[in-house]
């Protein structure tokens, strides 16, 4: 009885630190040659559209869509952040029909972040993440999950295929303990 206490006790302080951490910095404009200023004064017009493209360009870094294979199987690949409780995408989108197979490769270091994904329905991703809580990060198998790979340990590469479930918005998760609350994005079939 102790023990489970102070294990949940261990399991929880990634998630409070999750909590007082601060919105990730947005990404970092490209870097762009430095222009020679022309002797006129630049208009305004073509300056604003130029940087609200570059934004939209590094939004777009954010997000995956799948391209079709032959076989049907439409492919995704998706890594961890160093040894951040993090994905390096936030959204991915396939379209209706065929499979999908997701590859995550975990690229931390550190022994103890391990990482899975899993598909979930639409706002489910909480739920379950803390029903895996008492499980190790293995997902409950309920209605909730549609798909879920198995924990890559650091360094490792996991695959998960399954059938496209029917054009949606669901999510994306990691259930390993702590991570769920972080660790998700949007999964779109079209
Ligand atoms: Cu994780």
């Amino acid at each position: 009885m102790k023990r489970t206490a102070i294990a949940l006790m261990i399991l929880s302080l990634p998630l409070l630190a999750c909590n007082k951490s601060t919105p990730e910095p947005a990404p970092a404009p490209k870097a762009e040659p430095a222009k020679e200023k022309p002797a006129e004064a630049p208009k305004a017009a073509p300056a604003a559209e130029e940087a609200k493209a570059e934004g939209e360009a590094a939004k777009a870094e954010d997000k995956q869509a799948a391209a079709p294979a032959a076989d049907g199987v439409q492919e995704l690949a998706i890594e961890s952040v160093g040894n951040e409780m993090a994905y390096n995408l936030k959204e991915l989108k396939v379209k209706a029909g065929g499979k999908v197979k997701i590859t995550l490769v975990n690229k931390a270091t550190s022994e103890a972040m391990k990482h899975n994904i899993v598909i979930v329905k639409k706002g489910t991703s909480m739920k379950v993440g803390q029903a895996a809580i008492s499980t190790m990060g293995v997902p409950p198998k309920t209605a909730d999950v549609l798909a879920a790979s198995d924990i890559a340990g650091p360094g490792k590469t996991v695959t998960l295929e399954f059938a496209t479930p029917p054009a949606g918005e669901y999510e994306f998760v990691c259930t390993f303990p702590g991570h769920f609350a972080m660790m998700k994005g949007a999964f779109i079939v079209e």
